[in-house]
């Protein structure tokens, strides 16, 4: 039965594995036939040039875009802006175990809220970890609107790792925002509501209600925030709104404007006009400077107080040590951005057509003379806003972001009304070139835009609709994320990418080389806490373990692993109403060889990366027979991968059958099988002679296949004993399917060794004496 795999592997063997040279015979057609067919100008074909990837090939960039509503972050490639993850952040996503297996159903619960599991989010603002300033691919923030969280996410295997929830608000837009050395991650409420979890009424919104702005102290050595360290600034109940922090000669000064600082509170069904018209009735609203370095200091000096527990700069504290300053600026602000060189902040007003930049040197030249024009109703002085102004820009309609070239002064803006780009230089207040994208922009983002040294190049529009752009699919349309080419004076368009999950409220660029994810963990990883897992398990140390309180409660607990193709234990019996964790443990050392484990009717689904161990723990409440078996196809004999829970009735007693294979073998079947697994080894002994006799040490890839292989060679080896010595009792049944496991790890290592001589006949390997 196994005679079509066998031949398969012999002829690919003996062919050499020449499909890699075959010339694919679709491309008959000429390029001009092909653009004529299509209907495609050479302005298409630049652009296509300018994207397309061919196979095999990489990114220069990557993106970390949010996932909005999805609560996910979601990574692809740019040009070729090829999608290349979806990180489950604070929603459970099943492909990779995440919110399913016991580990990262702990990172899931450090994000509930009163007690409550909150199983989305509102994603918004993704952040990459910076070294002076410069993104160093460490680490990537994102916050949650909806519920004040923010999670940590290690981009060494790009899993989430922690959620923190703000102890003192109930919405938080303005973050994250990571200062220069990723000293602290900034996030800024936005809905102004009590500190404290209990009812206020609505009336005492001016003296109860209040916003802030959290500084999250990062530790960089464990990789994690730490909210005893942390601390909030006090800010009055303006809606807070977007924030950025200082660099160079505004290190220590975060910024975050702020819209409604009418307050007004709305009720429609109060009679009341609408909260959009109460909250933009003023011109101005206020930009907030904040110096956070200050303000740490003085909660290190104990002036700040603790409020739900956490540490709290009050208002009239941070007022009389010239910590918070408000400046005013033009009609319902939305973004902030501190320019690369930290001497500017560009701050757009959404029903403004000006782009107003903010100079931070006339900002502190204000603040040494105290000259103010006035103070808001909490004391807070004010810096009028000439005397804080360098210069205005008319951009548009519906400014709302700004991201910055890699040359000096340029700025690109959205114009979320005008649906349009705006190129401009921010030193001189001049407009150079607009682009029109589709439709409605809210983000846009420029090559390593937030740091302090921009790449330019690329920028891409994170709009908000896609509305005709794509094929229909009924009336939730994907995302548009629109790639433009930004390297000449004028702006290209080169590509329209629809993201089906969430609003893609931001998204940050990376150079692709800055990234060092590792392809698999330590044997026995627990990959959420990043320590070795207590439920690692070594091969052949597999058990099952079962333990009962004096309450006749009972525990079992399986040790188990999975490597190509089988998971052990492959039966497990469990008494109805046992709790049953199952811990496995990938052995796997080959690069991809994830193995998953679903069973029947427990919501269970596990991704076990190679490495990694992961738990699952239920209550097995039913009786029953409950299949399992391995989601990714990791080999030929994937299928087989499957095992058995067997949950029996409470006080069950086995009726002593005996298991019986349905299948028999005789000696001449044996025999048979020895002499195919004779005849696989002349091949494994080719492909190892080829792989030997070139110089594979010098492609770390081939390394790392040829030790799988090794490892697979092994188990052969230990079969093959096994095999032998049934055979020696005449046990042909045992003795057959032991030569059938001998010839399994045969395959699996012919599988990698002729992966592993492609990879060397396609890069060049040459021969070694
Ligand atoms: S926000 Cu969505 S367009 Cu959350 Cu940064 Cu401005
Ligand atoms: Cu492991 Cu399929």
């Amino acid at each position: 039965m196994h005679i079509p795999m066998k031949r398969a592997l012999a002829m690919a063997v003996g062919a050499g594995i020449g499909l890699a040279a075959a010339v694919p015979t679709w491309a008959a057609g000429s390029l001009e036939e092909v653009m004529e067919e299509r209907g495609l100008t050479q302005k298409d074909l630049l652009a296509a040039a300018k994207t397309y990837t061919p196979t095999g090939g990489r990114d220069e960039y990557m993106v970390f875009a949010s996932g909005g509503q999805s609560g996910q972050v979601i990574v692809y490639g740019i040009p070729s802006m090829r999608l290349l993850k979806y990180i489950g952040v604070f929603t459970p996503e099943p492909w990779q175990g995440y919110g399913f297996d016991d580990e990262s159903k702990a990172v899931m619960a450090q994000g509930r809220v009163r007690g409550k599991d909150i199983t989305y989010g509102d994603t918004h603002h993704p952040a990459i970890s910076e070294t002076k300033g410069e993104y160093d691919g460490q680490y990537l923030f994102i916050n949650d609107k909806a519920n004040p969280r923010v999670a940590v996410i290690d981009l060494h295997d790009f899993e989430t790792k922690q959620m923190v929830v703000n102890p003192l608000f109930k919405s938080q837009h303005g973050g994250a925002f990571v200062t220069e050395n990723t000293e602290y991650v900034i996030t800024a409420a936005q809905y102004a509501a009590p500190y404290s979890q209990d009812f206020v009424p609505l009336e005492k919104f001016n003296e109860e209600y209040r916003g802030g702005i959290t500084y999250w102290k990062f530790d960089r050595d464990k990789g994690r925030i730490d909210p005893s360290a942390s601390f909030t600034v006090e800010a009055p109940p303006y809606s807070q709104d977007l924030s950025d922090a200082g660099k160079g000669p505004s290190h220590g000064w975060s910024f975050t404007n702020s819209f409604c600082t009418e307050r007004y509170i709305g009720g429609i069904e109060r009679g009341r006009p609408p909260f959009e018209a109460g909250c933009s009735s003023k011109d101005t609203d206020f930009l907030h400077a904040v110096n956070w370095q200050k303000a740490a200091q003085l909660i290190a000096d104990g002036k700040g107080k603790k409020v739900n527990g956490a540490d709290l700069l009050p208002i009239e504290v941070a007022v009389a040590n010239d910590v918070l300053f408000l400046i005013p600026e033009p009609k319902s602000p939305h973004g902030v951005d501190v320019t690369p060189d930290g001497k500017y902040l560009v701050v757009s007003g959404k029903l403004d057509s000006h782009a107003s930049v903010y100079s931070f040197e006339k900002i502190q030249n204000a603040i040494k003379n105290q000259k103010f024009e006035a103070k808001d109703p909490y004391g807070i002085p004010i810096i009028a806003m000439e005397d804080a102004l360098h210069t205005q820009a008319e951009l548009g309609l519906g400014p709302l972001h700004t991201q910055f070239d890699s040359e000096k002064c340029i700025a690109y803006t959205s114009l979320y009304v005008d649906s349009m780009v705006a190129k401009w230089n921010y030193c001189e207040g001049k407009v150079l070139d607009k682009l029109s994208i589709h439709y409605n922009i809210g983000h846009l983002m420029t090559m390593e835009g937030d740091s302090v040294t921009p790449d330019g190049k690329y920028l891409v529009a994170l709009n908000k609709l896609a509305i005709d752009r794509f094929n229909p699919v009924g009336p939730l349309h994907p995302q548009n994320h629109q790639l433009i080419d930004i390297s000449g004076a004028q702006m290209q368009l080169l590509y329209d990418m629809p993201l089906p999950l969430g609003e893609p409220h931001y998204a940050v660029a990376i150079k692709a080389d800055k990234l060092k994810p590792g392809v698999r963990y330590k044997s026995g990883w627990d990959s959420r806490t990043d320590q070795a897992s207590p439920y690692r398990t070594r091969a052949g140390r597999e058990k099952t373990e079962r333990t009962c309180d004096a309450d006749g409660n009972c525990r079992v607990e399986v040790y188990g692993t999975t490597i190509r193709s089988h998971i052990t234990p492959e039966i497990i019996q469990v008494q109805e109403g046992d709790t049953v964790s199952i811990h496995l443990t990938n052995l796997e050392r080959a690069q991809d060889e994830t193995h998953g484990f679903a069973m029947y009717g427990q919501n269970v689904q596990l991704s076990i990366e190679p490495g990694k161990t992961a738990s699952t723990t239920f209550v097995a409440d039913q009786q029953g027979v409950f299949p399992y078996y391995c989601t990714e196809f990791c080999s030929a004999l994937h299928l087989e991968m499957q095992g058995y829970l067997l949950v029996t009735p409470k006080g069950y007693e086995s009726e002593g059958l005996v298991l019986e294979d349905a299948t028999k073998y005789s000696k001449e079947d044996y025999e048979g099988q020895v002499g195919t697994n004779i005849d696989t080894q002349a091949v494994i002994d080719m492909v190892v002679g080829y792989i030997t006799s070139h110089n594979y040490k010098d492609f770390p890839t081939v390394v790392a296949l040829v030790e799988d292989a090794t490892d697979q060679l092994g188990f052969a080896e230990e079969a093959k004993a096994k095999a032998k010595a049934k055979a020696d009792e005449k046990d042909w049944q045992d003795a057959m399917l032991w030569a059938n496991q001998w010839w399994q790890y045969q395959v699996k290592a012919a599988d990698l060794g002729l992966r592993a001589k492609t990879f060397l006949e396609e890069n060049g390997a040459v021969k070694v004496k």
